[in-house]
This record gives structure tokens, sequence and C-alpha cells, in this order.
């Protein structure tokens, strides 16, 4: 969520909210199949399977709640799962024990933690988190009033935008060019949704005139692993001007040919903004 347009009503997470880890647990598709779900297959895209949290309430609601499509859930190439484990550990209590969801590629709303009940319905969650939460509200949404007569005309986010950050050099940094004028930009890119893997990432150093192509890493935590959930880790040597007040750009593009735009339109909760990642205000000697 970003206060970068135009203030948001939300925190503003900068570029540090992801989960990037391994996850373990059986396939919801496995747990609803043993359950005899008898819905017909015409009728996945329009019913929802909906995740309870009723331990404790929430700041909008007496509990938390959330719902993907059942299509998502029974497409086993999805990756939806109860997940029992993280990083090869049971899970944390922060994390969700002793079982959560986990929607890769959807927003990190819908991975209901402590999950107490699982149903099949013809109705997305009621929770106040799937309904008045988590839109990208058109910009004339401007306050919270306004917003009172989009929740229901927009469709609840799932699949997060294709996205990258610039880890290095942070933003406000003074860097040291090498000999050949060149610094190394890294960072990490997500694909959109299911469309992973990360294809390729650019790099700017001129206000986006030019770009340049950056190596896509193989580091060890994701070695030999499929990256079409994972973040993909890049780096780049860069050319740059040296001054004041210089700045790196990031835009990335996945398998499906999604890229990154320079500034995704504002709304309200800044909710799935993936403007070109950033490194600014840097000081360059
Ligand atoms: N029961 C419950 N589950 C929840 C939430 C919550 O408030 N209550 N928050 C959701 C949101 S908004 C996110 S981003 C993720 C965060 O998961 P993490 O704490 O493992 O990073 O949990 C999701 N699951
Ligand atoms: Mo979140």
């Amino acid at each position: 969520m970003r206060t970068k347009l135009k203030e948001v009503s939300g925190i503003d997470w900068f570029d540090g909210a992801v989960m990037n880890c391994s996850w373990t647990g059986p396939l919801l598709h496995d747990v609803l199949t043993s359950a005899s779900i008898k819905i017909p297959e015409s009728s996945y895209a329009t019913t929802h399977v909906a995740f309870a949290c009723l331990q404790t309430p929430t700041q909008e609601d007496e509990w938390y709640g959330a719902s993907v499509p059942l299509s998502r859930v029974m497409d086993t190439e999805s990756g939806i799962i109860l997940a029992l484990q993280m990083n090869g550990k049971p899970l944390s209590p922060n994390h969700g024990a002793p079982v959560r969801v986990v929607t890769p590629g959807i927003a990190g709303a819908r991975s209901v933690k402590w999950l107490d009940r699982v149903t099949v319905q013809t109705c997305e969650s009621e929770n106040f988190y799937q309904r008045h939460d988590y839109k990208v509200l058109p910009p004339e949404a401007t306050c919270k009033e306004e917003a009172e007569k989009w929740w229901d005309r927009v469709s609840a986010l799932q699949d997060m935008p294709i996205n990258s950050v610039i880890a290095i050099p942070a933003s406000s940094s003074t860097i040291h060019l090498d000999e050949n004028g060149t610094t190394e930009v890294k960072g990490y890119a997500l694909p959109s949704g299911s469309d992973g893997p990360i294809t390729k990432v650019e790099i700017s150093a001129d206000e986006g005139a030019t770009w340049q192509l950056a190596e896509l890493v193989k580091d060890q935590a994701t070695e030999g692993a499929e990256l079409k959930w994972a973040w993909c880790l890049w780096r780049a040597r860069v050319r740059i001007e040296k001054g004041l007040e210089r700045r790196v750009l990031s835009r990335a593009t996945d398998r499906s040919g999604n890229t990154q735009a320079k500034c995704p339109v504002w709304n309200l909760r800044g909710v799935a903004y993936n403007g070109y990642g950033e490194a600014n205000e840097l000081n360059v000697v």
C-alpha cells in the first residue's frame, strides 16, 4: 500500500509486504475431493471456498474470513494448500498454527491463519475484509463515505499484479561508482497471479529513457525450484551519472507478458500498487 501518488486510507508498507518461503501441507483440492463435494464443474467459477478464523474479533468484524473461487482451488496447479509447515518446521503461532490457508499468487489477505472452518458456498465470504476492504476501488472513491457505494460493485482482489523492488542501493544512500562508472543494483520481482515465472527484469538509470537487462539470479534457497510462485532475485551492473538526486528504476515482465507501468491509478486503500521499482535520492560520487 503506497502513499506515493496521494494519501491513501491504509498503511504504507513501502517495499516490505511480501512473503517468500516454502510451505508444506495437503492440497485443498484433495481435502475437498475426499470430502466428496458435489458441485458440477460448470459451477466452479461461480462457487466460492470460504475460510474462517473465529478465534478472536478483528478491528472491523467479529471474526476473520476470506474466500477464493472454487475453480482456482480445483485447479491442481494452483498450489492452494492447508499449510502445516513453513520452511520445514511446524507453523509458528504468529504464522497461523496449527493450520492456515496458503494461496500462491493471491493477495495474502486470503491466506487465512488459525483456520477453523472451510465452507463451499454460492457467495463470497461475508467477512468485512472480503467485502469492504482489499479491493482496487476506482479513483472516484476518494474517501470512506464515497467508497460505500463502490464496495459492492468492485470485485475482491485475488491475484496480485506483477511487481519488482530495488533492494540495493537503498534510497537516499551514497553510491561510490567503480572505475567503469557503474554500480551494482539488486532486487526481487514477483509475477502476476499464476502467470509466473518472471522472464525479464530491466533497469533504467535515466528516468526510463533507456533500459538494460538484469541477470536473473539462481540463489541457494530457490535453486532448482520452479519460480512460478516465488520471487525472482535479480542483479545488474548499471552505469549511472554522478550527481545528487539520481534515481534507478526497475521493471519486470512475466511468462504471460504482463509488465509494470510507471505508476498505476490511485485507489483509496492503496492496494495492489505495482509501479516501477525505484531507488531514489541517490547521491552518486
Ligand atoms: N485469521 C487471520 N488470518 C489472516 C489475517 C488475519 O488478520 N486473521 N490477516 C491476513 C493478511 S491481510 C495477511 S497479509 C496474511 C499475513 O500472513 P503472515 O502473518 O504469515 O505474514 O495473513 C492473512 N491471514
Ligand atoms: Mo495483509
